[in-house]
């Protein structure tokens, strides 16, 4: 098949699913096309399957706003007609599905048929999305795609609940490429970070509200008073300097580094002992899997979708959002006992391979042929109506 894929080129979650998949796509002998405004950050080495369409936003001075979807419009446009995609799989719902149906409606013009599956992955319905000032567009897009999908039966539930979608939404869970994220040899670099074989806990994300960085700093310093550990901080974003100003306020900086973005996230999963993830929203939590592919039990708000990946007592604990006292406590039992700990690493592992990419890969593959036979007989229907 020749595949589209259009996503934030970011590190965050959406458009590592979007690229890990279209990696995995081009791997199988697809042709993968990504179309969006920057080179996507896992998008890094040469593959004779890979295309990648930059959209260049020209810089009007009447634009107080540059029209991206108007030029990603445009792109996708573009690009189906030369390239003869047979699909777009848009990742994200804003403004990527409504860009898309532009697109397809263009696109009629010329006779071609582009069918667009839409992916939403968790804050463009959950948080965005339900916003007055995008509902309207957002409801409208979902229901003119051919095909959607979600990353979590959470996700779908919620979608039904505050949109009037009539569209069929198709579950498919995030999934996590085994190759890459497993326990990695790092000795040297766990001696560096816990000299005195402290305990490792590791929290990763974009630092945004959603995430209760906070909580994961004021945890941490409930599990210090029981137990010697170290916490890496890493990602970047809005509350970081909040939570560098707080772990000074509890006065635990020697306990705590901050590693920014870093782009070989297995590597420091591989000297963690614990995960935590207090998020007030996740549709389904995919820095979770990726500590868990690693081998590192979780502790998670039961928040969204992820019930659906983190098992309670077996690959970790899920408390209540802001239960800092019940997350701490959890952490401080996995933690203080070596075989127990044993016990959930291995769990974890075992439960990550249940979203192994091999597993996930086909759903995907089937339900674009699912949805692209759909789309041929509407478009034979198009011509007939029209003759
Ligand atoms: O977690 C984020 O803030 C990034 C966000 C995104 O859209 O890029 O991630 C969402 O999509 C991921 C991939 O499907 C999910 O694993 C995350 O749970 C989801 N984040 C939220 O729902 C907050």
């Amino acid at each position: 098949m020749k595949i589209g894929i259009v996503c934030y080129p970011t590190f965050g979650g959406s458009g590592v699913v979007a690229t890990e998949l279209g990696k995995a796509l081009a791997d199988n002998g697809h042709q993968v096309h990504f179309i969006t405004y920057d080179q996507p950050a896992r998008l890094d080495f040469f593959s004779e399957n890979l295309f990648y369409h930059e959209v260049s936003v020209s810089q009007y001075p009447l634009f107080d706003y540059p029209p991206y979807e108007l030029a990603l419009a445009s792109k996708l446009v573009d690009v189906v007609r030369f390239e003869k995609l047979d699909l777009l799989h848009v990742h994200y719902a804003i403004p990527h599905a409504s860009a898309a149906f532009m697109a397809k409606q263009i696109l009629m013009t010329f006779g071609i048929y582009v069918p667009v599956v839409t992916t939403l992955h968790g804050t463009d319905i959950t948080l965005v999305g339900k916003d007055p000032t995008y509902k309207p567009v957002v409801t409208f897009s979902i229901n003119q795609s051919d095909g959607v999908t979600a990353v979590s039966q959470d996700l779908k539930d919620d979608t039904y609940k505050h949109f009037d979608i009539k569209n069929e939404i198709k579950v498919i869970p995030n999934f996590i490429d085994m190759n890459r994220f497993s326990l990695k040899a790092k000795g040297h670099f766990k001696l560096a970070i816990a000299p005195n074989n402290e305990r490792v806990v590791v929290h990763t994300s974009n630092f945004r509200k959603v995430k209760r960085t906070g909580d994961v700093i004021q945890i941490f310093k409930k599990i210090l008073e029981k137990i010697p550990a170290k916490l890496l901080m890493v990602g970047d974003g809005p509350e970081r300097v909040y939570c560098e100003r707080l772990c000074r306020e509890l006065g635990i900086t020697e306990n705590v580094r901050f590693l920014g973005k870093q782009d070989a996230v297995e590597e420091i999963l591989s000297v963690a002992d614990l995960f935590i993830m207090p998020s007030e929203s996740e549709s389904f939590g995919l820095a979770a899997l990726e500590a868990m592919a690693c081998k590192v039990p979780v502790i998670t708000s039961n928040a969204g979708g992820l019930p659906e990946l983190n098992i309670n007592g077996i690959t970790g604990y899920m408390d209540e959002v802001g239960d800092i006292d019940a997350m701490a406590d959890h952490c401080i039992y996995i933690l203080q006992d070596n075989d127990r700990l044993e016990v959930f690493k291995d769990n974890s592992l075992k439960r990550a391979k249940e979203f192994d990419l091999s597993l996930i890969l086909p759903v995907y593959e089937n339900y674009y042929k699912e949805v692209i036979e759909k789309a041929a007989i509407k478009a034979s229907l198009a011509v007939l109506n029209a003759s």
